[in-house]
């Protein structure tokens, strides 16, 4: 038994030794780890070169202290930057930022007029010949950008050509006096289809200049509004109803020489008493508007072309000239003119040569006149072929009426005792 002893005893000591020396060496770290081991994070350096110290004595502050701050910065935003876009919201970020969708535009062009035939353009500034006019222009769509979707839901999902041209607009005219300034708000609208639009425009006032402009929508994109002709506004783009016709000259015709008075015709070559002469004529002008000219010449001279006498103007009918002459032979013709000017050619009162006379006036008292006996032409009340005054003017005499009719008895007695 004091063997047993001894050895356990044996054992002890040196048990006990390596307790006490192991309690030693756990209080001395303790003491000065507390200072170097408490900002871990944000002195990552004192670990590292103090890490002999721990190495051999604290296994655990080392790990706890490295690890945590590599795996918390990088893993947590790894993990929530990549998972979201791929599972939640990827698509829609990524490309309304980067891409933007394609925008539509519609524009509209090639404006016409054209006439009621809807083929017939009027020019710029000209009559529509008619109440109303028809209008054109080409409509077209277009997309820029090259991102998906859009903005505008009328546009085609194929966007080709035809299948622009499968859109509805709505086509907006406002087409108002060219008096009135463009208020923008459409006169005339007209759904159509495709890529090209016709709007007839009623309503129209005759004879009232108009000036127009024209845009186009789908319902969600609208054009820019455009203006006819490149004019400026204050310019007249087409002019409701008919032109008024062009002027025509007037028509003259029945031209006639009177005696004083105006009613007892006087023949071609015919001599009247007196100075005084009716002539007259007829006018006809589209502009109901006209006058008489009358050129006469003397004793045979030539026309010159320039009137001597010129009637008032008046509406369309008889027009008469009083001509107050010298006792001789005279020639003349006539025309019409009317108000703007337009004349009618010359027209002779006879057919006979300008140089004959086509009536003569004589003085009354018998041959008087140059040429009063002259004239042998038929029968008439102004024709005297004694020379005494004939009827123009009421010049008769008692006396010369007396005379006549005791030669004229004298003649007939003679004629019948006539054997
Ligand atoms: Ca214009
Ligand atoms: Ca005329």
């Amino acid at each position: 038994m004091s063997n047993a002893l001894r050895t356990s005893r044996i054992l002890v000591f040196p048990i006990l030794a390596i307790i006490v020396a192991i309690a030693l060496a756990a209080t001395a770290p303790t003491s000065s780890s507390p200072t170097g081991s408490a900002p871990p994070a944000s002195d990552t350096s004192t670990p590292t070169s103090t890490a002999p110290k721990p190495a051999t004595t604290s296994t655990p502050p080392t790990t706890t202290t490295t690890t945590p701050p590599v795996t918390s910065t990088t893993t947590p935003p790894a993990s929530t930057t990549t998972t979201p876009p791929a599972s939640t919201t990827t698509t829609p970020p990524t490309t309304t930022t980067s891409v933007p969708p394609p925008t539509t535009t519609i524009t509209v062009s090639n404006l016409k007029q054209l006439r009621s035939d809807g083929v017939t353009t009027i020019p710029t500034g000209d009559y529509s010949n008619g109440p109303e006019a028809i209008v054109t222009c080409d409509i077209a769509m277009t997309t820029s950008g090259t991102g998906s979707g859009t903005t505008d839901p009328a546009l085609p999902a194929d966007t080709t050509f035809s299948a622009f041209a499968a859109v509805t607009y709505k086509v907006y005219v406002e087409c108002v006096p060219t008096s009135k300034a463009l208020t923008g708000t459409p006169t005339h609208t007209v759904a159509v289809t495709g890529t090209s639009a016709s709007i007839t425009l009623t309503g129209l006032i005759d004879g009232e200049l108009y000036h127009w402009t024209v845009y186009a929508s789908d319902g969600t994109t609208t054009s820019k509004t455009v203006s006819y002709g490149g004019n400026p506004e204050t310019d007249t783009d087409f002019i409701c109803g008919n032109p008024p016709p062009t002027n025509q000259p007037p028509i003259i015709s029945a031209p006639g020489q009177f005696e004083a008075g105006g009613t007892i015709a006087i023949p071609t070559g015919g001599s009247v008493v007196g100075t005084q002469v009716y002539l007259k004529a007829m006018l006809n002008d589209d502009g109901n508007s006209s006058c008489l000219e009358v050129e006469l010449a003397f004793n045979g001279a030539a026309f010159s072309g320039t009137p001597t006498y010129t009637s008032p103007l008046q509406a369309n009918g008889q027009a008469t000239i009083i001509a107050v002459l010298p006792l001789g032979n005279w020639a003349w013709k006539c025309r019409a003119r009317d108000a703007q000017g337009l004349t009618s050619n010359w027209m002779s009162f006879d057919v006979n040569p300008d140089t004959a006379p086509d009536f003569t006036l004589v003085a009354p008292g018998g041959g008087g006149g140059s040429s009063g006996n002259n004239y042998n032409k038929k029968s008439n009340t102004s024709f005297c072929p004694w020379g005494i005054g004939g009827s123009a003017g009421g010049m008769h005499s008692k006396s010369a009426l007396i005379a006549a009719l005791a030669v004229t008895l004298l003649a007939m007695a003679a004629f019948k005792l006539r054997p």
